[in-house]
């Protein structure tokens, strides 16, 4: 038999660099949802690739930044977390905003692992000339690997960095089946999606404060699914907010999260929509495991 080999790469990142378009550019699919928003991902989501015979479990994770929130808290530990058992650390640093505190005090905690590498993802933002500063002062922050510069938005450069990173991948045998997958739970998948629908049509700082549950997919005889979700907000304000004049906002997130679902399962949905008031979400414990969250007290 041949060898195989398999292991685990935690990418990890100030928020907004563009992990989860990294994660979904190698898959090829969407697995973890975009914004140009900060603080989208909120919790690890892994996906398996396969490069040749070599398995790649990528693990996505929540930006780092200061938290602020016990939710904020959670998720910079589930970012943490990731690394800690990682084969491999990717680390993604936006070009454009450069080599910041965020990123200087995150090496710090990752400078000891013997497999980090770091990505300067979005050089189709800056001019060349830009990018050897930033290299230089990464050198002197760490001894990374190797330092890779990619656009992960126009596929740039993410193939060269597949098969660096599955060079190191230890010989092991595959933890996950040998194909191509994500590995998130379907009903958290469900939820994403209409949190991404939130993100992009709720303006400023309200989505942070959201949270989307998928209570209940039935499935009828034409092979139909009905998902029930529920959208949880803080107050009266921000629900008249998110269901907007006439329920326009709500049905523009619910039509565009409904064919989003089709796309990505290729299946025919009807999405039924509920706004609710739960002031405390954010505090209860038996909310954060549904989010693939640990409650922090
Ligand atoms: N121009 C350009 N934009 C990019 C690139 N990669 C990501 N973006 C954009 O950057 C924004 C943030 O992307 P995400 O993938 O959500 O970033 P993230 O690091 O996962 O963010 P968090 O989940 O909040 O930590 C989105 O608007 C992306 O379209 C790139 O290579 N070039
Ligand atoms: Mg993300």
């Amino acid at each position: 038999m041949s060898k195989t080999y398999s292991g685990f790469i935690a990418i990890i990142g100030p928020t907004n660099a563009g992990k989860s378009t990294l994660m979904n550019k190698i898959m090829g699919r969407k697995v973890s949802i975009v914004s140009h928003k900060v603080q989208t991902t909120r919790t690890r989501l892994r996906a398996v690739k396969m490069v040749g015979t070599r398995q790649l479990i990528f693990v996505d994770t929540p930006g780092v930044f200061r938290p602020k929130r016990r939710l904020d808290r959670a998720m910079v530990g589930a970012a943490m977390d990731a690394t800690t058992d990682a084969d491999a650390i990717l680390l993604i640093v936006d070009a454009g905003k450069g080599i910041t505190d965020t990123v200087r005090e995150l090496v710090a905690k990752i400078a000891g692992h013997k497999n980090l590498f770091v990505a300067i993802n979005k050089v189709d933002t800056i001019a060349k000339n830009n990018l050897l500063p930033m290299v230089a002062e990464l050198n002197n922050l760490a001894d990374f690997r190797e330092i890779f510069m990619i656009s992960a938005l126009k596929n740039d450069g993410v193939s060269q960095m597949l098969k660096s990173l599955a060079d190191v991948m230890p010989e092991s045998p595959y933890l996950f089946d040998a194909t191509d997958a994500p590995d998130v739970p379907d009903e958290l998948y469900l939820a994403e999606l209409t949190r991404e629908k939130v993100y992009k049509y709720i303006h400023q700082e309200l989505p942070y404060h959201i949270n989307v549950v998928t209570e209940r997919v039935d499935v009828d005889d034409d092979g139909v699914l009905d998902i029930y979700q529920k959208i949880v907000v803080q107050n009266d304000a921000h629900k008249k907010i998110v269901i907007g004049r006439g329920g326009e906002q709500l049905k523009k997130i619910g039509t565009a999260a409904r064919r989003d679902i089709q796309e990505q399962w290729d299946v025919n949905a009807r999405l039924h929509l509920f706004v609710r008031v739960e002031p405390d979400w954010e505090d209860r414990a038996e909310n954060y495991a549904d989010q693939g969250l640990e409650f922090i007290k």
